[in-house]
């Protein structure tokens, strides 16, 4: 069976890459319908060797559509998703919209797929934040054997998780002070180009940012397990695609490096690299593919039932695009 879907912000970078990525896993599309708002409707996406035109998203009939990816910021998900949902469209959104809503199911397919089974609760399912989707891909099988209690991160972050006009940004801004041009930061709150910047999202009450809490609470909604804590320091850097994240664990059994090393060799969506000089980078490896990479697994000297990781991954393709796919395979496989 074929399904007719619809990309909101199909002129977007992530709902570009959502159309690229249907189209590369050879998703069961019939008819594809992107959207946009009235400012970009009427231009044209490429899918499957054919050119299709952008509709506009406030005229659109969404009983024409089975599935709905939505990615166009949280404002216009909250206007469009239960319209869609009533209409019979299953909304696979992947703004922070509905994440932290107890009925809505948020989902990484190597971790929680089962939660799926919910999701005609409100026909909305929730796709995680980047920074949160590699990481418990990485984790999740390490929870399961030794049980984490708690997750010190580092993240290093590229700029397309700001989307296109952060990344036009690093490139004008490196180009102007290479020419020796003065550069005046818009996207980001300093200069990125040659610098990296401690803030990512706006500061919440207590003094982290909110994506440094979107880590806390969507590990422990996605895990299933309020007792693990994140605590995360979340950074911006000069990279154009791909996260790196230094993950430091604490669990409640005693753990060792090979052990961890076995097991993360036959998880699911895990590329390891298990040699100590063999370590993963955004450049190289992560950007552009779909797998979480994870190298220098080592044992935490400093304590005895540490361990620390670094995990890499493509933000707009395994931590939105593909995740956001791979969410709509398990469903029309599992449920639909
Ligand atoms: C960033 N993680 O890198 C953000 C982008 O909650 O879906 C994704 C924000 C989100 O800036």
């Amino acid at each position: 069976r074929a399904f007719d879907v619809a990309v909101l912000g199909a002129t977007g970078l992530v709902g570009q890459h959502m159309i690229e990525i249907l189209e590369q896993r050879d998703f069961p599309v019939n008819k594809l319908y992107p959207l946009a708002s009235s400012r970009s409707a009427g231009g044209t996406v490429s899918f499957k060797g054919k050119d299709v035109t952008v509709l506009d998203a406030d005229t659109f009939d969404w009983s024409q559509v089975q599935l709905g990816f939505f990615s166009a910021g949280g404002s216009v998900s909250a206007k469009f998703a239960p319209i869609a949902a009533e209409a019979g469209c299953v909304v696979i959104d992947n703004t922070s919209q509905f994440r932290y809503e107890p009925d809505i199911p948020l989902v990484v397919p190597e971790v929680n797929a089962h939660v799926l089974a919910d999701f005609r609760n409100r026909n909305i399912i929730a796709n995680p934040n980047c920074s949160t989707i590699q990481m418990l891909v990485a984790l999740k099988p390490i929870h399961d054997a030794f049980g984490i209690s708690r997750i010190n991160v580092c993240t290093y972050q590229s700029v397309s998780g700001a989307g296109k006009s952060a990344m036009e940004e690093l490139a004008r801004q490196t180009a102007d002070l290479l020419s020796g041009r003065e550069v005046t930061p818009k996207a980001f709150s300093r200069q990125i180009a040659f610098n990296v910047i401690p803030q990512i999202d706006v500061f919440m009450d207590n003094d982290y940012t909110k994506e440094e809490m979107k880590m806390h609470w969507e590990t422990q909604k996605i895990m299933g397990d309020d007792s693990i804590m994140v605590n995360a320091t979340a950074v911006r850097v000069p990279v154009f695609y791909g996260h790196g994240e230094a993950v430091h664990i604490e669990t409640h059994q005693p753990i060792d490096a090979e052990a961890v090393k076995e097991l993360l060799a036959d998880a699911p969506g895990i590329t390891l690299m298990r040699e100590r000089e063999d370590f993963p980078t955004q450049v190289g490896n992560a950007s552009g593919k779909d797998e979480v990479f994870v190298g220098r697994i080592r044992k935490d000297y400093t304590h005895p039932n540490g361990l620390n990781l670094w995990v890499v991954s493509d933000n707009v393709r395994k931590g939105a695009a593909t995740n956001s796919v791979q969410i709509a395979e398990v469903l029309i496989r599992d449920y639909m």
